[in-house]
């Protein structure tokens, strides 16, 4: 910098005092001066909620300060980055997270005494972002908190959606969808960046042009609309390190349409016009079915275009040779929502930037790299060609176009083998054409990883077998991780402290693997006390929130038995369900000498049904009814509660998880990719509950089958299963739990009988008759454990010293490493 440019800056910066304080007064004049301000209530009156959004003003100062410290540093550094593209980021909350991770959570709690406020109660205020269904999202959400922490040099990019994920409202048991819109309420933890803004096009045609005697391709566009910046810091742990998550949103845009205002039907021009802003207003609510929608294509297109250009802006800023790009940018796809990142860059290569084909292509397969999250080959995502062919009519010639020389190379590979070419073509032929989405992103990035060691397996052999065959060094695995930052330090502060104190350290939260130094201590009756009572303070947490929200009475003496998560089939709520209905009947039956062996439980389940997801809807409506009559049936008593949490989002699951003694993670082998939600609970001394699939096979490796319930069909047992289910002898239990809910004793017997014939008549695809004896046996053993409170504190302390292995810090490390290639940058204090 110039002499002159360098004292005009230093004067600046004295003008403003230098950064931010953090002592109570300080931190007391910035919360005042924006209730005052920011807020516009009076210093002398204002109420919690006001509090909340004037401390959220104040941090967010902090944040922008190092937000702007990091990114000029990594802007002199130039490294290569990491641009992580996600349709969904389930943030959940921001203020505990923040002040955490600043490393001032003390500090403001004094700040606010001295106020006469108490931070916790302010953090209440707070909703949930939402931008997102489930542990896709949640995922995208950890991995951002990790790679701020580790310095890595990243972008996260997505869509800022007016509508999160639906509300759940349970209205006579049944899932009533309500909209979330969110934003009423304003949202402080977003910059908004009017002045980043990029047009985005759909529609029109595609024309030849002449261009220095060669042709080349004009997309004439029909609609533009413009795509503006929301910029969300994320905060490192114990860095200064912020780094951006970009979320763009909708608005009209000033170039297109001009001319519809000369027409004289001005108000209907205006209407119109307004219709852009529809493209980033909802989230799709389904995690695993792909409808082909044209609204869902254009969020698709809409956000990848205004990355791209972002990231080749920025790229330009620095360097204007091409051959460098995949020296400096690094682009992960996560699933194949994104994936139209792919052909959006060839074009712009190719038609904008004027490069070859083959160059672009060369830089294209040096840059990206995708993560997928399904197992099922009925979850991929396919787009109709013709629906591609009229929003991005550039676009599908270059796919139809990557898609020809591919066949080439197939064809050299396995000589004329259509039935592999037709399976492995990007294009799908049949009654509707159309796009297979994951092939094109294995076609095209250098790694393709799973989120388990079993996923890649099931990848390597079924999903993709062919694609394995011809590339097998393209695929990989990271097993997925949850932040402890968010998971352990802002959901569980007593266990945090605990740990702390016995591990002489909190250097844990940056370095997981420092919890096995528990496992020395996992007998010490002191810790074991000491661990009891944090776990039991959890529990009485739990219950009174469980009161609050469904005005039911708990005891925080019985096991508190939960599983939340979305409602799936294979996720197999239903076959929790018939064995809290075994277990009731049981009790029912049992002699007054039975019952006092019996341990209470209180059954806790949680979750979303897709809103067009009629046999999860069922499911939810089987657990009020059965719950309705276990709860007040005076026989059971505290023995036996059912309890549904209505409307389970991030906040909730950081309530409810450091409350439970058991979580149940039970799918049908082969089903759940990973599964995340387990790790959350490890950490937090829960205890599983869980067949050996996705990660759990891997957290069995870690904290041993003795720390665990398991039970149920093995990952390779279950094809043979299938095909002889049919005449499948089935647990005399099962077949009696299941005539219950048939012959009416819940009530609603036509509405459950689709559900029952799924299982009896239906094949019983998921295998719930199967697991049912295995499964109450592991029930059994999980009430033999519990008696023995000094085994269970045992096994739940060793649970959380086997639980480092799971940090997202590590999957992020992984990713940086093997697939990435980028660099810790680390932003000087
Ligand atoms: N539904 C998988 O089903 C996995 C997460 C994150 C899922 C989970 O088993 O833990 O992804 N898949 O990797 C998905 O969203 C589109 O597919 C999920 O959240």
């Amino acid at each position: 910098e110039s002499g002159e440019g360098k004292a005009k800056a230093e004067r600046m910066f004295s003008l403003m005092d230098g950064f931010l304080k953090n002592d109570p007064i300080s931190l007391q004049k910035d919360i005042l001066d924006h209730v005052e301000y920011t807020v516009a209530r009076s210093r002398f009156s204002f109420d919690d909620f006001e509090a909340y959004q004037a401390v959220s003003h104040s941090v967010r100062d902090r944040l922008i300060e190092r937000w702007h410290d990091t990114h000029a540093y990594f802007k002199r550094k130039d490294p290569k980055r990491l641009y992580f593209f996600s349709l969904e980021f389930l943030m959940g909350r921001s203020l505990s997270n923040s002040v955490i991770n600043l490393g001032v959570r003390d500090q403001y709690a004094d700040a606010l005494n001295q106020l006469g406020f108490e931070f916790e109660v302010l953090a209440e205020q707070e909703g949930d972002a939402a931008q997102g269904n489930g542990g896709l999202a949640r995922l995208s959400a950890c991995q951002m908190d990790s790679l701020a922490t580790m310095d890595f040099p990243a972008w996260g990019y997505g869509l800022r959606y007016q509508y999160g994920l639906f509300r759940q409202v349970i209205l006579d048991g049944f899932q009533h969808e309500q909209p979330d819109y969110w934003l009423n309420f304003g949202n402080p933890w977003e910059i908004e960046r009017i002045h980043v803004s990029y047009a985005v096009k759909f529609y029109g045609t595609v024309e030849e042009q002449d261009l220095n005697g060669g042709k080349r391709k004009v997309w004439v566009p029909g609609e533009m609309v413009e795509a503006v910046a929301y910029d969300n810091p994320i905060p490192g742990y114990g860095t200064r390190n912020t780094i951006n998550l970009r979320l763009w949103a909708a608005k009209p845009s000033d170039l297109y349409d001009m001319e519809s205002y000369g027409t004289g039907d001005y108000i209907n021009a205006v209407i119109n016009r307004q219709k852009a802003e529809t493209i980033s207003s909802v989230l799709y609510p389904d995690d695993r079915s792909y409808q082909g929608k044209e609204l869902r294509l254009k969020q698709q297109y809409f956000f990848v275009s205004a990355s791209v250009q972002d990231i080749i802006r920025r790229f330009k800023d620095s360097l204007n040779d091409f051959n460098q790009f995949p020296e400096k940018v690094a682009l992960q796809l996560n699933d194949t929502h994104p994936s139209l990142a792919i052909p959006e860059v060839m074009r712009v290569l190719v038609d904008e930037e004027f490069l070859s084909w083959k160059q672009a292509w060369d830089i294209v397969c040096k840059i990206f790299s995708c993560t997928t999250h399904t197992v099922v080959p009925e979850g991929l995502e396919k787009i109709p060609v013709d629906l591609l062919g009229s929003v991005l009519p550039r676009h599908l010639q270059i796919i139809f176009d990557i898609n020809f020389s591919f066949m080439e190379e197939l064809k050299k590979h396995f000589g004329l083998d259509f039935n592999r070419l037709s399976q492995m073509s990007i294009v799908e032929e049949g009654a509707v054409k159309s796009i297979r989405m994951a092939n094109l992103s294995i076609v095209c990035c250098h790694t393709v990883n799973g989120v388990s060691r079993v996923h890649l397996d099931i990848l390597k052999t079924k999903v993709f077998k062919d694609f394995y065959e011809l590339w097998p060094q393209k695929f990989h695995y990271k097993t997925n991780g949850v932040t402890q930052r968010r998971w352990l330090v802002v959901s569980n502060p007593g266990l945090c402290g605990l740990i702390s104190k016995w591990l002489g350290t909190d250097a844990w939260i940056r370095d997981m693997d420092l919890l096995m130094g528990l496992r020395d201590h996992a007998g010490d009756a002191e810790l074991q006390q000491e661990w009891k009572m944090v776990r039991r303070i959890n529990k009485i947490r739990l219950a009174e929130f469980i009161d609050a929200m469904t005005g039911m009475m708990v005891s925080p003496d019985a096991m508190f038995d939960v599983q939340i998560k979305r409602i799936h089939e294979y996720k197999r709520q239903l076959l929790n369900i018939l064995g809290i209905i075994y277990r009731y009947d049981c009790i029912k039956n049992m002699k007054e000498s039975d019952r006092r062996k019996v341990v209470p439980r209180v059954c806790i389940i949680g979750g979303k049904a897709a809103p067009g997801y009629d046999m999860a809807k069922k499911i939810i409506k089987l657990c009020h009814a059965v719950g309705e009559t276990i709860n007040n049936d005076s026989d059971i008593d505290d023995l036996l509660k059912l309890v549904f949490i209505p409307d389970f989002n991030v906040s909730v699951a950081e309530l409810v998880i450091p409350g439970s003694d058991l979580s149940q993670h039970i799918s049908t082998a082969g089903h759940e990719a990973s599964g995340t939600g387990s790790m959350k609970f490890l950490m937090n001394g829960c205890l599983l509950l869980a067949t050996a699939d996705g990660a759990t096979i891997e957290i069995i490796e870690e904290i041993g089958e003795d720390n665990m319930f398991l039970f149920g069909a093995k990952v390779h047992e279950v094809p043979k299963l299938r095909e002889k289910a049919e005449n499948h002898r089935v647990a005399l239990q099962f077949a009696r739990v299941l005539r219950m809910v048939r012959d009416g004793y819940f009530g609603y017997e036509d509405y459950f009988k689709s559900l029952c014939d799924s299982i009896e008549g239906g094949g019983d695809f998921y295998l719930l008759g199967n697991d049912f004896a295995s499964y109450l046996e592991a029930q059994a053993a999980a009430d033999k454990a519990f008696v023995d409170q000094e085994r269970w504190t045992k096994m739940s302390i060793l649970s959380t010293a086997g639980s480092g292995r799971f940090s997202s810090d590590k999957t992020v490390g992984e990713y940086a490493h093997q697939t990435w290639g980028i660099e810790p940058c680390r932003c000087p204090f």
